[in-house]
């Protein structure tokens, strides 16, 4: 590239913002802090780093991804602890990368963004938040799609008189041992909290909608002699990334589409709640009315155990509304409860993000009316000098999402040394753009999101495209998204 910064400075507070300090924008922070020659800031709302694991610390909260993938490949860690690590030990992971790399100073904790706002005749965004205003030449969207926790929609929500928290929101402080408990929901998050808390309670009402698949956890601790291998030869390491990545890539994810590939893991569910739940009706109860993979297959070998204690009710009438001292249910029956717990999962098909975002065109989440649409996944039309990361088709329906993180660093990293480097302000081509989205979406039609029979947040409920997850291979998301190049962009000077 022929490169000429000819482009006069204007005053800003650094070159690029990066909003959230998650897995993403932690990630971006660091690859900028070692390159020592980008000029960043990030915007914090909390006051500390790690995201969705510093909120969801919910009793058992761990994660389903093998921990040696779920972790940077630039900055791997020889001595996690098991298969599948709990959320602990991956918020000081993530603690100690901040840390370690230097990027706690460059961070301003407390901080909310209210509005950021493209400046046209000066070529920057200026961005609004509790704290005052900064001002940047590129503003970099890290906030994920789990930030906004999703209250659900049942009458009578807020007369209850009891203690309520939706699972994102624990509130440790209130000792739920001996309380007669119920919780709405059977995602990851319940399916993880329910076994935990059931042994404590005097009784639990688990509250399901959908019944999940669930299939078994082969989780088990590294011993101190592989830890110590994996230190001692790094490459040994990421030969062992490579073979999980590929086992996974090979396996699970995008072939969900293939009909001998979904009866195998329907088969392995079935399998495992067969020989988990004796019972017939129980098990029927327990059965989902969907093809497998049309939501996120769950893994436990604790659920189903816990769903079978004396002081444990699977209830599946609907509810029809709360009250003051519980559920009443679609049959006039009522579920006295002294905490309810809110599993109901987070906002991640309309990303709350995209409401303050305001661009040339006006504001991001109006241009999303009927779905999240981005080039490159990455960057949007009438939005200059932006970057989102985990934004439109970069969630997963399996496989591990910091492989995804880590090809969009690599995105906006490139794409940040070309504007900073020339003084140029880039922007999506619209026709590239509706290119790129209509590929995706051609892509997704025939996968087991759209076609199975069930209603996830994968799926924008208005236009019912597939605008959370990416719906092909993890490695030809890489492919396709993982190096920055002008093609497909408006490029021109600061006027
Ligand atoms: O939320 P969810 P989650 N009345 O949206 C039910 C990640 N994660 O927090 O299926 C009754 O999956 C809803 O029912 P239905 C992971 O990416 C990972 O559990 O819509 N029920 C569903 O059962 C995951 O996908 C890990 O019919 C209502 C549940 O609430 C994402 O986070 C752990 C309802 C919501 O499930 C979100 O998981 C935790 C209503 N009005 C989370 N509204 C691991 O890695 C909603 N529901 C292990």
């Amino acid at each position: 590239m022929n490169i000429q910064n000819t482009t006069p400075k204007p005053q800003v507070d650094a070159e690029t913002l990066i909003i959230g300090t998650g897995f993403s924008g932690l990630g971006l922070a660091v690859i900028l802090e070692r390159e020592g020659t980008r000029d960043y800031l990030m915007l914090e709302r909390g006051q500390d780093v790690g995201g969705t694991w510093r909120d969801n610390h919910y009793p058992g909260a761990g994660c389903d991804v093998f921990s040696h993938l779920y972790s940077y490949s630039f900055r791997p860690n020889p001595h996690w602890s098991r298969t599948y690590s709990k959320q602990p030990e991956i918020l000081k992971y993530l603690q100690d990368t901040a840390k370690d790399e230097g990027v706690y100073p460059k961070v301003r904790f407390g901080t909310t963004v209210t509005r950021a706002e493209w400046i046209e005749e000066d070529g920057l965004w200026q961005v609004e938040t509790n704290n005052g205003t900064y001002r940047a030449r590129a503003l970099v969207s890290a906030t994920g799609h789990l930030s906004d926790l999703a209250m659900p929609d049942i009458e009578g929500l807020e007369s209850f008189g009891g203690k309520m928290m939706h699972s994102s929101q624990w509130d440790h402080d209130y000792d739920y041992t001996g309380k007669r408990v119920g919780i709405i929901g059977t995602g990851a998050s319940s399916i993880q909290i329910a076994p935990e808390i059931a042994p404590d309670v005097s009784h639990l009402t688990v509250f399901q909608r959908t019944a999940p698949y669930i299939v078994p956890r082969r989780d088990e601790a590294y011993s101190e002699a592989q830890k110590g291998m994996f230190e001692r030869f790094p490459e040994m390491l990421q030969d062992f990334r490579k073979e999980l990545f590929w086992g996974n890539e090979s396996r699970f994810p995008q072939r969900l589409q293939i009909p001998a590939f979904l009866a195998q893991i329907q088969e392995m569910s079935r399998g495992h709640l067969e020989a988990q739940v004796a019972d017939p009706e129980l098990r029927e109860k327990l059965t989902p009315p969907y093809s497998v993979g049309c939501k996120r297959i769950l893994i436990s070998n604790e659920y189903y155990p816990a769903i079978q204690r004396e002081n444990v009710t699977l209830e599946t009438t609907g509810i029809a509304r709360i009250d003051e001292t519980g559920v009443v249910l679609t049959d006039g029956s009522h579920v006295e409860l002294d905490m309810l717990i809110l599993a109901t999962g987070f906002e991640a098909t309309e990303l709350p993000i995209a409401e303050v975002i305001y661009g040339k065109t006006g504001r991001l989440s109006d241009q999303w009316e009927n779905g999240g649409q981005a080039f490159a996944c990455t960057s949007v039309h009438g939005y200059p000098n932006f970057f989102m990361m985990l934004g439109p088709n970069t969630g997963l329906g399996a496989g591990s999402m910091i492989y995804m993180v880590e090809t969009q660093i690599e995105y906006i990293r490139g794409a940040l040394e070309y504007l900073f480097e020339s003084g140029k302000i880039i922007e999506p081509d619209r026709e590239a753009q509706e290119a790129y989205v209509k590929s995706i979406h051609d892509r997704a039609e025939r996968t087991v999101w759209i076609t199975g029979g069930c209603q996830s947040w994968y799926l924008h409920p208005r236009s019912g495209k597939l605008t959370a997850i990416w719906p092909d291979y993890m490695s030809q998301f890489r492919k396709e998204n993982g190096t920055f190049a002008t093609k497909g962009y408006m490029v021109r000077d600061v006027t």
